[in-house]
């Protein structure tokens, strides 16, 4: 392990001489292979032969989290932080994040970075990149996979316990009402979805709670709200939504007013993410609870992208912390949320 990360700060040092090597004249001493320049750096200013070139695999832009995550990483892997940052939009498909990876293991970057849309079918792309030595980070989603040398560390949050955060809220407020309960799923296969879904059931098992039905809505608005629709075409008896994420919840609030009833009165409504949306319709009583899920990873994957580069040990499962919110509280929090 340390002897493949100091292989990997020898490579870095190796890709950013080459840069350095359109920009000024250097000598030719020590070239390795390939016509390249693989100075020291010596003649290098300090900030170039820094420079980590690190390739993101972003799931796609289907949610407000989403659009707060990619702004998180796009303005922390700055070049000013040190990054050369190659980002790619796989729009919610798992072959085209496994293509990107791929990609970026050709072009020998110093990093890869992905949140995995699924959670299984990622070890033959993640075999290739240990193959070639890139050091592989994983953000926001996790892998299922037995072997955890495929990755250095997992950035993210725990989705089982934010959805018993959600079905315990639901227990301590309506439990003894005989509620019946329906779920947005996200993307099926994707961690937040199988983990939000376990923590829930986990959660209102042995109240009267019942959950009468489950579909996905990976993710969207759109597909929350339809998904709502024919929910409330076949029940006329819900009385809980649980999605997985604000903007499901928003789409079923469209769907529950459509139908003429009042979303957090006739229907209560509990979701996970916390984005400025859900937090307003919260706020504004159409949302009857919140579990925040942290979308402000940039940050963490800046500094575990810099220790893995230059040698150093890392955590390998790194949690990010999470608050929830009822209505009152969304009302105090919203004028200094960030996303
Ligand atoms: O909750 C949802 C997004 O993976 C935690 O993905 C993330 C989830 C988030 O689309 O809004």
């Amino acid at each position: 392990m340390m002897s493949k990360n100091f292989r990997r700060a020898g490579a870095a040092l190796f890709v950013t001489a080459l840069t350095a090597a359109s920009l000024v004249a250097c000598s030719s001493e020590q070239a390795p292979q390939g016509g390249g320049d693989g100075g020291d750096g010596g003649g290098e200013s300090a900030a170039a032969s820094d420079t980590i070139v690190l390739g993101f695999s972003q799931v796609g832009a289907e949610s407000g989290w989403r659009a707060a995550n990619t702004k998180s990483i796009q303005d922390t892997l700055t070049q000013e932080n040190g990054f050369d940052l190659k980002f790619s939009d796989a729009q919610q498909k798992q072959e085209n994040q496994i293509q990107a990876i791929r990609s970026y293991i050709q072009q020998q970057v110093d990093v890869i970075a992905f949140s995995p849309v699924v959670e299984t079918g990622w070890d033959a792309v993640l075999e290739e990149a240990k193959a070639a030595n890139i050091p592989v980070i994983l953000t926001d989603r996790a892998v299922d996979s037995e072997d955890d040398t495929l990755y250095e560390s997992f950035i993210g949050s725990d989705f089982v316990e934010e959805g018993k955060r959600a079905g315990e809220w639901a227990v301590e407020q309506y439990d003894g009402e005989g509620y019946k309960a329906v779920e947005l799923q996200g993307t099926t296969g994707a961690a937040p979805m199988i983990d939000r879904q376990q923590g829930f059931a986990d959660a209102i098992a042995g109240s009267d709670i019942e959950m009468i039905d489950s579909q996905t809505g990976n993710f969207t608005r759109t597909e929350g709200k339809q998904v709502m629709e024919g929910f409330l075409q076949k029940y006329d008896d819900i009385d809980l939504v649980f999605a997985h994420n604000d903007d499901m919840g928003l789409g079923a609030i469209e769907a529950i007013e459509a139908a003429g009833k009042v979303p957090g009165k006739d229907i209560k409504i509990i979701t996970v993410d916390g984005v400025k949306d859900g937090m307003q319709a919260l706020a504004d009583g159409k949302i009857n609870y919140i579990v925040e899920c942290n979308p402000l990873l940039g940050p963490d994957l800046a500094e575990i992208a810099k220790k893995v580069v230059a040698g150093e040990e890392v955590e390998k499962r790194i949690v990010t912390q999470d608050e929830a919110f009822d209505q009152e509280a969304a009302k105090a929090a919203l004028p200094d949320r960030q996303y």
